[in-house]
């Protein structure tokens, strides 16, 4: 089990928080996301076969991008 945080200048309110929230935690493998809007920035915890690379493209497709 891996935690990373990734910082998402894009958040900018608790609607993004819901958006990213609910499409990450979608993925397999992804145990937990946990995203604010006061700090810009969102903690997943994951396992396989989520990993690094494919959460930051799914940031990326649904308009969040990692900093
Ligand atoms: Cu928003």
């Amino acid at each position: 089990m891996t935690t990373t945080t990734y910082s998402v200048p894009n958040i900018s309110c608790g609607h993004c928080v819901n958006t990213i929230q609910t499409e990450v935690n979608e993925m397999d493998g992804v145990q937990s996301v946990t995203a604010s809007a006061e700090t810009k920035m969102v903690e997943i915890v994951f396992d396989a076969p989520a990993d690094e690379e494919s959460i930051k493209a799914l940031m990326a497709e649904i308009n969040y991008p990692v900093a």
